[in-house]
């Protein structure tokens, strides 16, 4: 069986069963202007792990291990948008609202779509998901039972909102989950750091994290 080099421990995954996930990777989260802005964030920091990424992906696509795309975006009707999500906080630009990408976090609008570098190609699948778990009211579940995935590396943004819940409901449902540490960025530093811990403490009570490196020299083995 294939394996990473990971902590807590080495990570096993059966030939064609792992997948990777990219989460959110959104011009809403990470342009100046959107979704991420508009609760108070710096968003520049996100960019960092745009490099790691591109490259994680393009070693997948030459592998076969299938790529899920996630956008956290809302009807334009905002039918699926509680009222406690949008009004939290009391942002200047609410949920829906216009702003420079188009109206904030609707599905359809430029601010939604997956940053250029990080596209999807053809015939890779693409969530919407109107909360912060890929799992919650999506065909996410479906798609990878479809797919006959056991196995999820996970990637993204932001590390301990979207990325976290997703893992989180992940290993609920006995996925085994491996956080590619250079490919998720948070807006707190000290919140991504504390992710990874908790993630992979009590033996790996959540999952495994592991650098891009590591999977790079398995996939390329494989
Ligand atoms: N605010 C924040 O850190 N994240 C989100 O609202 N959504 C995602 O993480 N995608």
């Amino acid at each position: 069986m294939p394996m990473i080099r990971a902590a807590p421990f080495d990570y096993d995954f059966p030939t064609g069963r792992l997948a990777l996930i990219v989460i959110d990777m959104q011009r809403d989260f990470i342009e100046p202007g959107g979704f991420g802005e508009s609760l108070g964030n710096d968003v520049s920091r996100l960019q960092a792990i745009v490099p790691a990424l591109q490259d994680l992906m393009a070693a997948c696509r030459a592998a076969g291990v299938p790529i899920i795309h996630t956008r956290e975006c809302h009807r334009p009707d905002l039918s699926d948008c509680p009222p406690a999500k949008r009004d939290r906080g009391g942002p200047a630009l609410r949920i829906g609202d216009t702003g420079p990408m188009g109206r904030i976090l609707i599905a359809g609008e430029p601010g939604a779509e997956i940053i250029s570098a990080l596209a999807p190609e053809p015939g890779e699948v693409v969530i919407d998901k109107p909360g912060k778990g890929a799992f919650y009211a999506t065909p996410f579940a479906d798609t990878l039972t479809r797919l006959g995935v056991t196995h999820l590396l996970m990637t993204g943004v932001t590390t301990e909102v979207c990325v976290q819940t997703t893992m989180r409901e992940a290993n609920d449902r006995g996925f085994e989950c491996l956080l590619v540490e250079d490919c998720t960025e948070s807006y707190f530093p000290e919140f991504k750091a504390a992710t990874l811990e908790m993630v992979r403490a009590q033996g790996g009570i959540v999952g495994w994290t592991a650098m891009s490196a590591q999977i790079f020299e398995t996939l390329e083995k494989s």
